[in-house]
């Protein structure tokens, strides 16, 4: 049987071609179609941050099932004020910064230390960024808020010269979601623009019982799923794909081999899916679409994950076997 994605020339021809000129657009395209003609088909999860998905990422984070959110907010809690007197530092970057929903807490420490003068919130989501920012501005009236939209899967684009030294925030797991060479690749990134002084506060889900990992991502509510699916509302939407949306269903599972969560859409038929610029694709009924992976850690994996990136763990703080706050410094 052939699963193919055809070419994209014999489409454009035919297709009415959406506006490719948006920079987003044309990765966008050239990442879905790379994705989707392997052998198991496969989508970027940073697709999944829309408005929506976003709002529905912040729903996850407040379900029951969901324990990471809540186990990394209370490491930071109960560790925010030491980890900043040990620092000091006067820049906090944030990967992947989302809502800034915990950042807060590295803020409020580092005003009360008297040491914080400029917030990088870094994200893939330039809407979600803008009003993080406006937000934050009005709640830390004498900190410099200097978004920076980056695909931190590709590059980082730090503004330059900033007060030294930089506290560089990758929380929420978020790593997970990088596969060991892609991790390695991403950390190595930052290890390159860290000073002496400047430290990676890295959070890293660890690695537990399969029940339990397994109802984090298969919530009774069925928010999981909707966020799944909402990838392809998006792919429909900026790319002018035609999915079935619920033709698609949701699985989660953990594989303990890999140590990792695996979500994937499952198709509930055969259907050819058209993507103007990309193609046409094929699924069969009961292929899947994988569309994230979340790794999991134990100490001595994050410690091998930042000597590979060049980077020294200097404190492990965890919440035995749930979560774990890694802080690194650079080495040569
Ligand atoms: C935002 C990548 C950390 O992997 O747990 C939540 C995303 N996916 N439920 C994770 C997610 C399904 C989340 N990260």
């Amino acid at each position: 049987m052939t699963k193919r994605v055809s070419s994209a020339a014999a489409l454009v021809e035919r297709e009415v071609p959406i506006s490719l000129s948006d920079e987003r657009a044309s990765a966008m395209v050239a990442e879905v179609r790379e994705g989707l003609s392997r052998r198991q088909k496969e989508l970027p999860p940073k697709y999944f941050y829309d408005e929506r998905g976003s709002e529905l990422f912040e729903k996850i984070t407040r379900l029951p099932e969901y324990y990471l959110t809540r186990a990394e907010r209370e490491l930071l809690e109960e560790n925010a004020r030491s980890l900043v007197d040990a620092l000091r530092p006067r820049t906090l970057v944030e990967l992947g910064a989302g809502s800034a929903a915990k950042t807060r807490i590295l803020l409020n420490a580092m005003r009360d230390a008297g040491c914080g003068e400029v917030y990088v919130p870094m994200d893939v989501s330039e809407d979600f960024l803008a009003e993080t920012a406006r937000q934050l501005r009005a709640e830390y009236p004498s900190l410099r808020v200097i978004p920076a939209v980056a695909d931190i899967s590709t590059s980082l684009g730090l503004p330059e010269r900033l007060p030294r030294p930089v506290l560089f925030a990758f929380l929420g797991s978020t790593i997970g979601n990088f596969d060991a060479p892609a991790a390695r690749a991403l950390l190595a990134r930052v290890r390159q623009v860290m000073r002496p002084f400047d430290r990676l506060l890295l959070g890293a889900d660890m690695r537990k019982k399969r029940k339990i990992v397994e109802a984090a991502y298969n919530d009774t509510r069925g928010v999981t799923a909707a966020f799944n699916r909402n990838m392809l509302r998006v792919l429909n939407r900026e790319l002018g794909a035609d999915f079935d949306v619920p033709s698609f269903s949701h699985r989660a599972f953990y594989s303990p081999e890999r140590h990792r969560i695996e979500m994937h859409l499952v198709s509930s038929r055969e259907q050819v899916v058209h993507i103007p610029h990309v193609g046409e694709v094929y699924l069969e009924r009961g292929e899947t679409i994988r569309t994230e992976i979340s790794c999991k850690y134990d100490r001595p994996s994050v410690r091998r994950l930042l000597r590979a990136s060049r980077l020294r763990l200097e404190r492990w703080i965890a919440d035995e076997n749930v979560f774990a706050l890694a802080v690194a410094s650079p080495r040569l």
